[in-house]
């Protein structure tokens, strides 16, 4: 699919003349491979791997060649003793327990908060590095919050424990980092536009099951959600913010190292896959220039500028953003009303590097390092 994707866009490519600041649209470029010869055995865990990010840490994993001897999927108790394929072979999914006993090298979390704070310190404690996708431990000062592109300089080798930001969080920072570097960053106002697959599988089934004309007996949302826009996504604080509003706010500060940052959010769910999609208004210190500050964001790992207004291309998350792991951002203006300040749209797929790939790559980082 990815490849027809970009066949077509090549295709496209060649019709409507060269895209304006598209720095390329080939196949993602993977890294280096991980020479296996270097690591005798690698027992990794992928706790939550029937879930839907932890299918797409299994997906990640192999796509990437991460070099495994021994899969250890861990799952409820419900799925416990069931079998998964994975590279061509039959991995017998394991309770939290089991896992531990086999003693993971590294253990990739994504079952939810609560089992993250009872579970992780317990693997951590048999040396295991643990890459975890809720949010328990993301503004626990003695856990790093990383995104590799940015901050893997803040894990040392005493941490055991490394936070995966949150989604919305990691596809809007990787846009702030290279313009807060150039001009610094006063403020940032973000709304989001996010995808049900940030939910989970209940909410995709939720969406097609309305879209068939039924409802969901096991709704994943309080509202109907085919048709519709639900301007709430985890629970309400008492400062009348969301929590994934609140994360978007603390995690940016954290992983930007700038607590002078000041950011709000407006966190909403729309009926749609592929990926979340952000409008985000940023104003600077400094003035921008517009053609400099498009430069560093194409210059930028992991960051892909698709803005050409004259033939109607902007980053969407269906068309650009599923199953890539690139961070796209275009509609890159000035804001007229007020100095110093842009516009921008950022579009990325939610459950590759909003999550999964993410994960991943602080695992590569680290084995580079001799971390891992
Ligand atoms: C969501 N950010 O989209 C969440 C998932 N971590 O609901």
């Amino acid at each position: 699919m990815r490849i027809s994707k970009k066949t077509q866009e090549k295709q496209d490519e060649k019709e409507n003349g060269l895209f304006f600041h598209v720095k390329n649209l080939l196949p993602n470029v993977r890294p280096e491979r991980i020479s296996f010869a270097k690591t005798k055995f690698m027992r990794v865990a992928v706790v939550g791997a029937t879930g839907l990010v932890g299918q797409k840490m299994l997906q990640v994993l192999a796509e990437r060649q991460f070099p495994i001897t021994e899969l250890i999927p861990i799952a409820s108790e419900n799925s416990a003793g069931n079998q998964l394929e994975w590279q061509g072979k039959m991995w017998t999914i394991c309770t939290l327990q089991e896992g531990l006993e086999k003693s993971p090298q590294l253990a990739l979390f994504s079952a939810g908060g609560e089992t993250s704070l009872e579970w992780a310190p317990k693997f951590a404690a048999l040396n295991c590095v643990v890459i975890d996708n809720s949010s328990a431990w993301r503004m626990n000062d003695d856990v790093p919050l990383v995104v590799p592109e940015i901050n893997m300089h803040a894990i040392g080798t005493q941490n055991k424990i490394i936070a995966n930001p949150n989604c919305s969080t990691i596809q809007m920072v990787l846009v702030l980092k290279p313009l807060h570097d150039l001009y610094t960053i006063k403020r940032v106002v973000v709304s989001t536009y996010q995808s049900v697959t940030g939910t989970g599988k209940l909410a995709v089934d939720q969406l097609m099951i309305e879209r068939g004309g039924a409802q969901s007996e096991n709704p994943a949302y309080a509202h109907t959600i085919d048709l519709n826009l639900i301007p709430q996504i985890d629970v309400f604080q008492d400062n009348g913010y969301t929590k994934e509003e609140m994360k978007m706010i603390l995690e940016t500060k954290k992983i930007l190292e700038s607590d002078s940052i000041a950011v709000t959010a407006t966190a909403v769910r729309v009926p749609v896959m592929g990926g979340h999609s952000e409008s985000v208004n940023i104003e600077f210190e400094n003035n921008p220039d517009l053609m400099h500050l498009i430069h560093a964001l194409e210059s930028f790992p992991g960051v892909k500028v698709l803005d050409n207004p004259k033939l109607n291309q902007y980053p969407m998350p269906l068309i650009h953003a599923a199953e890539s792991d690139e961070v796209y951002v275009g509609r890159i203006r000035r804001d007229e009303s007020i100095p110093n300040t842009i516009n921008c749209w950022i579009v990325s797929d939610n459950l590759r590097k909003g999550a999964a790939t993410n994960a991943v790559q602080i695992a590569e980082e680290m084995m580079k390092k001799g971390m891992l």
